[in-house]
Parts: C-alpha cells; sequence; structure tokens
C-alpha cells in the first residue's frame, strides 16, 4: 500500500491485504460468516450485529450509474509500441521514439445498458488510454470513421432517439423503432453513417476483427510548433470480419456474452489481440482542396487520396483483474491529451471535450476519480489541486498556492510550469475560419450529406450491398410511422436508386419521391478501403471450428482436423450430442459459435441426428451463415435434413481441403437463399 504521499502523485493503491482471515472493513477477524447475531435460536436478529449491518450495507451500495452511452464494455490491458517513430510530425514524447507504453482500452456498444448482450446492430467503441511518461492520452473512437451529427448540440437528441422509447421502455439495444428513424430522417448529416451502420461493420464477428477510427481530424505539433492535421486509424492484425445478421441475432440468444468472452479468452490463451495505429496527414492548403470539409465528422478522408501511414502497434496482453475497478471505473475523456498532440475545431470534437470529464463526475461520485488506479498517470501528477470528496493521497506541507517562496524558507515549494509543458496551437485561422464573430452556423461545406454516403455503398461488394438493403428492410419494417419510412426511402434515392427499389421492394412499399439535396453531390472515386469483404484475410488465426462426432464417427479423422485447423492458427473444438462424448454438448454450442463446422459420423449416426432438431439447426445455420462444411457421404441424411447443396464451401473430410475453405465465408452462397 502506499504512503498516501507517493511522489509520483497515485493516490494509495488500496489493494485487498492478502492474508486468509476474513476480516470486516475495519479490519477485525470475523468468527461466523454464516450466521446473523439472533436473540435466542429463533429469535429477531440483533441491531448490534455490526458484522450483518456492515456487510448489507455494503452490497447495498455496490452500483454506480451506468454509463449514459457505451455502458456495455469489455476491457484489457496492453502496450503500445511505436515502431516508426515520427518526430518530425510530433513532439509527443511516446510517439517521437521507438519503445513501448502501457495501455488500457475498453470496447463497447453504444445504445444497450451494462447488462445488454454483445451482438446487437450497433457501433463499437474502441477506446485507448496510453499511459506515457508525459501523461496520459486517450484516444476515444469507434469502429466507424463517421460519426451520426455533427455538431455536439444534437448529442442529446441522437441518443434520446436511440436509446428506449421513452414510454415503453424497449427496445434495448436496438436502433429498430420509430423515435431513432423519426430523427436519422430528419437529420441528413446521419446519412452516411446510417450506411456504415447498415452495413456489416456493425455486426462484427469478434472484437479482435474491428477496425478503429479517432474519427475527428486532431492535430500533431512538433517541437518547433509546426502543427499537422492527422486522422488516427486502428488496423486489426486478424482482418475484418463480420457475421450475418442472422447468425448476430442467434448468436445474442447462445451466448449474449459471446463477444466478451472472445476477447477474454483469447488473451488468456496468449492469442493476444493486435492492431496496427495508422495515421492520415495533411496541411490545410490540401484540405481546403476537397470536397468536403475536414472539421467535419460526417466525412472521411479515403484511403486513397491520403494512404495510411503505420507509426506502431497496439497489443493486448492482459485481462482486467477486476472488472469493476478496472474496466467499469476507467474514465476516457477526448479531452486527455499530450504534448505534442491538439484538437481542431471540429464542432463535436468540442462538445465532447467538456461531456466527458462532466459524465465521468456525476457516474464515479467524486472530483477525484483520477486517483483510481485504472485512470492515475503511471508518471509522476503534481498540482496544487487539494481535497475533495474521497482523497486518497495525504500531501505534505503547505505548499497549496501558487506562487509561493515558501523555497526560502526551507519548505517545499511545491512543483512549476515549465517552459515545454502543453501549449495549445495558437492559430484561430487555419481553415479560412474569421473569428471575429460569434455565429451558431456550420461551415458551408457541412451541407453536402449524400456525396460520402453514396461512395461508401457504392465501395461495398455486391454481397455487402446486398446486406445492407437487408439491414435497411429490417429496421424500418419495425417502424410503425408510414412517413418516416418514406422520409427515408426518399433520401436513399438520393444516396443510389437501385438501394432504393431494393428497400423499397423489400417493404412492399411505392418509393416517393425523391428528396431534394441541400448541395450538388460529388461523385467521388469508389474506395476498396471501405469494404469488410475487399479486405478480409483468409485466415484461420481467430476463428474457431467446430466439430461434430459421435459413436460411429472416425474419432482419427476429426483429431486431424483437429490438429490441421490448430497448425493454421486456429481453434478446434469437439462437440457431440452428450457432453460426455466431447469437449462441448450440441445442444449448448450451435453453429453460430464458431466459424466452420465438420461432421464426423457413422451412417447411423447421422440417420439420428437428421431428426434432432439442434443438430439440423447446427448444419443449416452453418450452410445459411456461409460456413465451410465438411463432411463425407455417411452424413448425407443430415446434410439433407438440412437442406445442404454441395459447394465449394462444402469439402470432404480431408483435413487441407477443409481447412483452406474454413478460412473464408461463401458469399456467393446467398444467391441460393433467394
Ligand atoms: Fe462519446 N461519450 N460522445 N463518442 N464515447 C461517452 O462518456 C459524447 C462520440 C465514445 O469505454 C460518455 O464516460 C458526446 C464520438 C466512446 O468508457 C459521454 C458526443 C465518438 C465512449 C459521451 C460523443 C465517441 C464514449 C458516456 C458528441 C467516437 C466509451 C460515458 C459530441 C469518436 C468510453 C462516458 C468508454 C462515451 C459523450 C460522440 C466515442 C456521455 C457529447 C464521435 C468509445 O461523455
Amino acid at each position: 500500500m502506499s504512503d498516501g504521499n507517493d511522489k509520483r502523485g497515485n493516490a494509495g493503491e488500496l489493494h485487498q491485504r492478502g492474508g486468509d482471515t476474513l476480516t470486516t472493513n475495519q479490519g477485525i477477524p470475523i468468527s461466523d460468516n454464516q450466521n446473523s447475531l439472533k436473540a435466542g435460536t429463533r429469535g429477531p436478529t440483533l441491531l448490534e450485529d455490526f458484522v450483518l449491518r456492515e456487510k448489507i450495507f455494503h452490497f447495498d451500495h455496490e452500483r454506480i450509474p451506468e454509463r449514459i452511452v457505451h455502458a456495455r464494455g469489455s476491457g484489457a490491458h496492453g502496450y503500445f509500441e511505436t515502431t516508426d517513430p515520427i518526430p518530425e510530425l510530433t513532439r509527443a514524447s511516446f510517439l517521437a521514439k521507438k519503445g513501448k507504453v502501457p495501455v488500457f482500452t475498453r470496447f463497447s456498444t453504444v445504445a444497450g445498458g451494462a447488462g445488454s448482450v454483445d451482438t446487437p446492430r450497433d457501433v463499437r467503441g474502441f477506446a485507448v488510454k496510453f499511459y506515457t511518461e508525459e501523461g496520459n492520452w486517450d484516444l476515444v473512437g469507434n469502429n466507424i470513421p463517421v460519426f451520426f451529427i455533427q455538431d455536439a448540440i444534437k448529442f442529446p437528441d441522437l441518443i434520446h432517439s436511440v436509446k428506449m422509447e421513452a414510454d415503453k421502455g424497449y427496445p434495448q439495444a436496438a436502433t429498430a423503432h420509430d423515435t431513432f428513424w423519426d430523427f436519422v430522417s430528419l437529420m441528413p448529416e446521419s446519412l452516411h453513417m446510417i450506411m456504415w451502420a447498415m452495413s456489416d461493420r456493425t455486426i462484427p464477428r469478434s472484437l479482435r476483427m474491428i477496425e478503429g477510427f479517432g474519427i475527428h481530424t486532431f492535430r500533431l505539433v512538433n517541437e518547433e510548433g509546426k502543427s499537422t492535421f492527422c486522422k488516427f486509424h486502428w488496423k486489426p492484425k486478424l482482418g475484418l470480419q463480420s457475421q450475418v445478421w442472422n447468425e448476430a441475432v442467434k448468436t445474442a440468444g447462445a451466448d449474449p456474452d459471446y463477444q466478451r468472452r472472445d476477447l477474454f479468452e483469447a488473451i488468456e490463451a496468449g492469442d493476444y489481440p493486435e492492431w496496427e495505429l495508422g495515421i492520415q496527414t495533411f496541411d490545410a492548403e490540401w484540405a481546403e482542396k476537397q470536397p468536403y470539409d475536414v472539421l467535419d465528422s460526417t466525412k472521411l478522408i479515403p484511403e486513397e487520396d491520403i494512404p495510411v501511414r503505420i507509426i506502431g502497434r497496439l497489443v493486448l496482453d492482459r485481462n482486467p483483474d477486476n472488472f469493476f475497478a478496472e474496466t467499469e471505473q476507467v474514465a476516457f475523456c477526448p479531452a486527455n491529451i499530450v504534448p505534442g498532440v491538439d484538437f481542431t475545431d471540429d464542432p463535436l470534437l468540442q462538445g465532447r471535450l467538456f461531456s466527458y470529464l462532466d459524465t465521468q463526475k456525476s457516474r464515479l461520485g467524486t472530483a477525484n476519480f483520477h486517483q483510481l488506479p485504472i485512470n492515475a498517470p503511471k508518471c509522476p501528477m503534481h498540482n496544487f489541486q487539494r481535497d475533495g470528496q474521497f482523497q486518497m493521497a495525504v500531501p505534505k506541507g503547505r505548499a497549496n498556492y501558487e506562487p509561493n517562496s515558501l523555497a526560502e524558507v526551507g519548505e517545499d515549494a511545491g512543483p512549476r510550469a515549465i517552459d515545454r509543458g502543453f501549449a495549445t496551437v495558437k492559430s484561430m485561422t487555419d481553415l479560412g475560419n474569421d473569428p471575429s464573430e460569434k455565429l451558431r452556423v456550420r461551415a458551408e461545406l457541412f451541407g453536402d450529406h449524400y456525396s460520402q454516403a453514396r461512395l461508401f455503398y457504392r465501395s461495398q461488394a455486391k454481397a455487402e450491398q446486398g446486406h445492407m438493403a437487408d439491414a435497411l428492410v429490417f429496421e424500418l419494417s419495425k417502424v410503425a410511422i408510414d412517413h418516416v419510412r418514406q422520409r427515408i426511402l426518399a433520401h436513399l434515392r438520393v444516396i443510389d436508386e437501385d438501394l432504393a427499389a431494393k428497400v423499397a421492394e423489400g417493404l412492399a412499399e411505392d418509393l416517393p419521391k425523391a428528396a431534394t439535396p441541400k448541395r450538388d453531390i460529388v461523385d467521388m472515386n469508389p474506395s476498396d478501403a471501405l469494404s469488410i469483404v475487399k479486405n478480409a484475410k483468409h485466415t484461420l488465426a481467430g476463428r474457431k471450428v467446430g466439430i461434430l462426432v459421435a459413436d460411429g464417427g472416425d474419432m482419427a479423422k476429426a483429431e486431424a482436423i483437429k490438429q490441421a485447423v490448430k497448425a493454421d492458427g486456429g481453434m478446434a473444438v469437439m462437440i457431440a450430442k452428450e457432453r460426455g462424448k466431447a469437449e462441448e454438448q450440441l445442444a449448448g454450442t450451435p453453429s453460430v459459435t464458431v466459424d466452420a463446422i465438420a461432421l464426423v459420423l457413422g451412417a447411423d449416426d447421422a440417420k439420428k441426428l437428421s431428426k434432432y432438431k439442434p443438430a439440423v439447426d447446427f448444419v443449416s445455420d452453418a450452410f445459411a451463415h456461409l460456413k465451410a462444411i465438411a463432411a463425407d457421404d455417411a452424413a448425407k441424411p443430415l446434410l439433407d435434413a438440412a437442406g445442404v447443396e454441395v459447394d465449394e464451401g462444402v469439402t470432404g473430410l480431408e483435413p487441407d481441403a477443409f481447412v483452406k475453405a474454413a478460412r473464408m465465408r461463401f458469399y456467393d452462397r446467398e444467391a441460393k437463399f433467394w
């Protein structure tokens, strides 16, 4: 335990002391933790029982308010390593030289409560706290590079519309309802993000397979004070992969903690999730030539225009010791930046700079939450801020003000500001801004709401475009207000007529007149970087194969497949109708929990299993979810019952052919389902 006057400024780390004696919070040894104190064997419990009172009192106060957004999340410790230092761009000490700094990362869904499921259609938060030698830098991003709104003043409206409807208290963790689509239909600036939200980006297979984006344009500032605009990107080592919608829906039932478990188990197994950090940098002159405003968070910069330069890697190699103390109490804040990084005038970012600290004071209950071990910087931290509820530090001496001359009488005068401390970039006029007037307006180019929505849609592979249309049909089918659906269709017509037609057909609704854009649409060149399918890595690393076995199956073949999957970097699990015959039980391990399946059965087994619903679902879902299936002739009755039609994703039991197929999904198969 710290002496409370830790020179690093960390509040005392209140570890539970070791030893195996159960004590009260006052350290008093407890003799009986099973029975409260009573007047006689059948008498009333006595108020005097301080052991009972303290225990119940503490339990009664265990909960704190959940985050107003991003309430459900999973965290992990790790490190960030700078591999390609950028001293010419930034004086941020850890980016200007090679080396590692510790990090804590939290992934989250946005709309659902803390107890909601892991696989709704939703944006994923991707927040990283870098504990650098010059303070904590929080890069608080999402897995989508743009946002729904341009100005922070609209955030409460956006979130109110997406959360459970105020009168009904449902739906939980879902955009598919009236109020969300009503708001969106009236805020065309959200259409670009809607395209992303309706794409497979919002139903990721694993948190280890998502990208991350800082979204806003930030600044990097070098030793000479020169500032360069910068966008931040995280690129997953395992590549991007998503579920299909029907699979995500079933996963929610099969394993509500699917992604939290996946992250935790991968780290426990030493299979550390990893991302590259990339930057896109540019100057004001380049920015002014673009058909969009780089301060507008509903716009991205295509990688084809400014390539992403990889400068480092993030490795998550340690699970939290305690979910509440770390993942729940961690407080990320976009305002936490270090010398060498600075903000821009993006009006969404500017609002965020206020919101996080503010909400955290209400969530964590005191101005001293920065002293919690997970939030405290790991570098020295000294200032004259004092007192407040739950003050953990015990500062010595009288110097709690500045300037002071206490040093002259031999006392500790406390810390001083230094020249190389954080200094804000001075320019207010970089991007043609004129700060001489106060105005409630948005810059002119913020008015183009359709060009990049079209860019995104037209950059997708055919299968992905189909998924977006399906997602829109599903979501709008849940919208009961007719004019809201029509208004969305009117917007879709401007984005892409084919998309609008498909959605209208799916809804069996007539197309309304197209919406009228405020500005002319710019046809930007399609960008392959925006597609998941075009960027999929064909690999088994991070993926799992389910091998269904039964008494009559050739276990040597099952074992050979398992070994081949492992040799290819994947995981394999044996599944049987009865748990005692394998590692997992079939009814509790539907195929949505794995990425490919193999059926190692005897002919009799297959016949029996073809009448057993969990077995038929196991196979038919794998087929419908575009997964590879390995089977031999013996499995035919089960394949037939499941409606499997042989295609290139259906192989024999030879390990090599199956492993090759299992590395990918078979999107062409979807055509069969119509
Ligand atoms: Fe957040 N956001 N946000 N947000 N946000 C919060 O802070 C807010 C925005 C993001 O794992 C809250 O501590 C406003 C964009 C993540 O703990 C709150 C606006 C992006 C997390 C808040 C935005 C994000 C949050 C709720 C519009 C991507 C979870 C609890 C101006 C770049 C961090 C909390 C974690 C959390 C406000 C928009 C990402 C209320 C006002 C854009 C990843 O302060």
